[in-house]
């Protein structure tokens, strides 16, 4: 062995012309991936259905005593989610086949809260099956997610219940086929029905669940599947710490496999990791991951999905996008076109590779092999990859792209077969002579895209300027990207005064007061301008140049806030509650729950529902889950409209819209009862109401 060795670094040392077979592949480097992690990772996106009892109720979270009889989608289509699903793009598609709520969409043996008690085809319906049957008819592979917190069940927090949940967990990975992936929800607040029992149950999820027993069971019966868990033991991905779309720049595809895994690896990963656990980015087409009416106007744009694409797969992430299904048991037109469209900008803007077989010359070759010569990183195939030397941890690779060409991203793979290894890195462009640095990061990975303003270069340079070991990297993409401008950001503060932003560069702004869809021939934004009072405010961003427009953002203002006074609280910087801007945050810190805030709306409105924007750092303290909401024309007597709890609000901190029969009334109090820390804290970003 030895002998060979020495043998093959003479010989390259030596040699101009290598035999290629003489020389060895590169060690892996750190842990690598499973052929089921490879298999998902080069999926690369898929799908959720999200679908339920909730459904029927525009909740986020069923409380468990939901009536089954509310479940009957007439429509219901599961050809019509596949055919969407793969138009899309996405490869495979979860579905919710059991929420926290515990309603199970296949006639499990095991409870009677599940289709076989409900009116859907007279209790005869399953609807994993069609599923199953729609997705092998469309090429999608099926994946089954089973919400380990069930608050139906009366055995839940008993040792009864992990018999339970493994029962249910055998029936779906018998008898519905091939399953790529299993997706185990952490999520638990606490409380439910508990067939009948109305009461908290805490459990520890560390131990409760006895995950390594319910992993043996799944690699027995689904050899090839893949497990998802952000509650108990590392799974094979892991979450990436919010369900808004991104993961962090930096992505490493490891975690420590024992101990605790603070936001920050969830977000980034861990470099000197000891397991693969690779990112899943989960996020919903939509705000809510069930189907609320209210969402129609609020599905995401494509401009919007391209970002998520950017953010999830151009980050060494999967995609994980969820579709939520109508009560009809169907998904609504404009979830379907933005979807569609999203697929067809990716397909163009990827379509022509402008770096595929062009000219590519190295600083460092691997024992001077073709084997692992630059020009496989340019070849296209997945499997060949451009090496350095052992020792050789920064290189160079230029591409001759034969002639100026303008070009807007550029795309990078490592070959993680062997362990992902590059640290940081740099992309120039030969323009007027000099070589100018176009963007630089940080990790690559599986994929990396990255974007930047459009440059008109015929040589590209992408250097490695730090590794973990020797770079292997098996494919480099230049693209000419289309590029789409935003929604703006619409706000309005106290006072009534309207702002318009965007984060893109160049764009102006076009505007309506009347409903009507903005064009570039109606008002023009010139600054802040006062539009006190209901309004509705449609806006665009407007490309002179090219002559493009974004989506269209759409602002409902309710009544005037100018008179509100924020009632006991005597720090100025309360102001946030009601100043119209998401970023700003009040605490009240120092007093015990039940926690109160109270706002004197000036004079009396018919009020019929509240608003609540919780601190957009979900990790900060202060974040309200159960509530009570008063109303009063005095601020002595009290009446009480509306309670509940913010289902979800942790990880996806979004505006809570709560909406009650009206009634007139002057003051409202907002009443905190739990946080998600557990502690007195109340904090709030936006307070408002709803008028009828
Ligand atoms: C969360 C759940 O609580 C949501 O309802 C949703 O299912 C999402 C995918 O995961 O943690």
């Amino acid at each position: 062995m030895i002998k060979k060795i020495l043998y093959g670094v003479i010989f390259s040392a030596c040699s101009i012309s290598i035999n290629h077979a003489q020389v060895k592949a590169p060690a892996p480097c750190g842990p690598v991936p499973s052929e089921n992690q490879m298999r998902v990772q080069e999926m690369e996106a898929y799908a959720f259905v999200h679908f339920s009892l909730n459904t029927y109720t525009d909740q986020s979270w069923g409380f468990g005593d939901e009536d089954v009889k509310l479940f009957n989608p007439e429509k219901a289509d599961c050809r019509q989610w596949a055919r969407i699903c793969k138009e899309s793009g996405m490869k495979g598609i979860i579905i919710t086949a059991k929420h926290h709520c515990g309603f199970c969409l296949w006639p499990s043996k095991y409870t009677e809260y599940s289709v076989k008690n409900a009116p859907w085809k007279n209790g005869k319906g399953d609807m994993v099956r069609e599923m199953a049957d729609a997705c092998k008819e469309y090429g999608l592979k099926l994946g089954i997610y089973l919400s380990p917190w069930d608050r139906n069940s009366k055995d839940y927090g008993k040792p009864e219940y992990i018999t339970y949940f493994r029962n249910q967990l055998t029936e779906l990975l018998t008898n519905y086929g091939e399953i790529f992936e299993v997706w185990f929800d952490g999520a638990n607040g606490g409380d439910g029905y508990y067939g009948g029992a109305n009461e908290t149950r805490k459990i520890d999820a560390k131990t409760y669940y006895d995950w390594k027993k319910t992993y043996a069971l799944i690699h027995k019966l689904q050899p090839n599947c893949v497990i998802w868990n952000d509650g108990g033991d590392r799974g094979d991905l892991r979450w990436v710490g919010t369900e808004e779309g991104s993961v962090g720049e930096t992505n490493w595809s490891l975690l420590n496999a024992t101990g605790d895994v603070p936001w920050n690896n969830l977000h980034f990963g861990v470099e000197n990791g000891n397991a693969w656990v690779m990112a899943e980015v989960n996020t919903s087409i939509r705000p809510e991951w069930f189907y609320h009416p209210n969402e129609d106007t609020k599905v995401k744009t494509v401009p919007q999905l391209m970002d998520l694409y950017y953010n999830s797969i151009g980050r060494n992430g999967t995609l994980l996008l969820n579709f939520p299904i109508m009560p009809n048991g169907l998904i609504h037109p404009t979830d379907e076109k933005n979807a569609l469209e999203f697929a067809k900008a990716v397909k163009e803007s990827f379509a022509v590779n402008l770096a595929l077989n062009k000219k590519a010359k190295a600083s460092d070759v691997r024992g001077n092999s073709s084997k692992f010569a630059a020009a496989m990183a340019v070849d296209g195939k997945k499997n060949t990859y451009w090496a350095t030397g052992d020792h050789t941890k920064t290189a160079s690779l230029t591409i001759d792209l034969g002639k100026p060409t303008l070009l807007n991203r550029f795309l990078v793979q490592e070959y993680i077969r062997l362990g992902q290894r590059v640290k940081a890195f740099t992309v120039e462009a030969f323009v007027d002579g000099n070589w100018k640095e176009i963007a630089r990061a940080t990790t690559i990975g599986y994929k990396r895209i990255l974007r930047f303003p459009a440059v008109k270069a015929a040589q590209v340079r992408f250097t490695i300027t730090d590794s973990k070991c020797n770079p292997l990297i098996s494919n480099i993409g230049i693209y000419d990207a289309q590029v789409f401008l935003n929604a703006p950001s619409v706000i309005r503060n106290q006072s009534g005064e309207v702002t318009i932003t965007t984060n893109d560069i160049g764009p102006i702004f076009y505007y309506t007061l009347d409903g009507s869809e903005p064009t570039s021939s109606s008002t023009n934004y010139t600054g802040p301008f006062s539009a006190d009072g209901k309004v509705t405010l449609k806006a665009i961003s407007y490309d002179p140049t090219s002559r493009k427009s974004s989506p269209v953002a759409l602002e409902k203002f309710d009544v005037s806030k100018k008179a509100w006074k924020l009632v006991g609280i005597n720090d100025d910087k309360a102001a946030a509650i009601l100043d119209g801007d998401p970023a700003s945050v009040w605490h009240q810190r120092d007093k015990k729950m039940p926690v109160d805030l109270v706002v004197d709306l000036g004079k009396s409105y018919p009020v019929c529902g509240f608003k609540y924007l919780p601190d957009q750092n979900k990790w900060s303290s202060g974040i309200i889950t159960t509530y009570k909401f008063y109303v009063s024309d005095d601020n002595t007597n009290w009446k009480l409209v509306d309670q509940g709890e913010f289902s979800n609000i942790k990880n996806n901190p979004l505006m809570q819209i709560k909406t009650f029969a009206p009634v007139l009334a002057r003051y409202i109090k907002l009443r905190a009862l739990k946080n998600t820390f557990g502690d007195d804290v109340a904090g709030y970003a936006e307070v408002d109401v709803i008028t009828k």
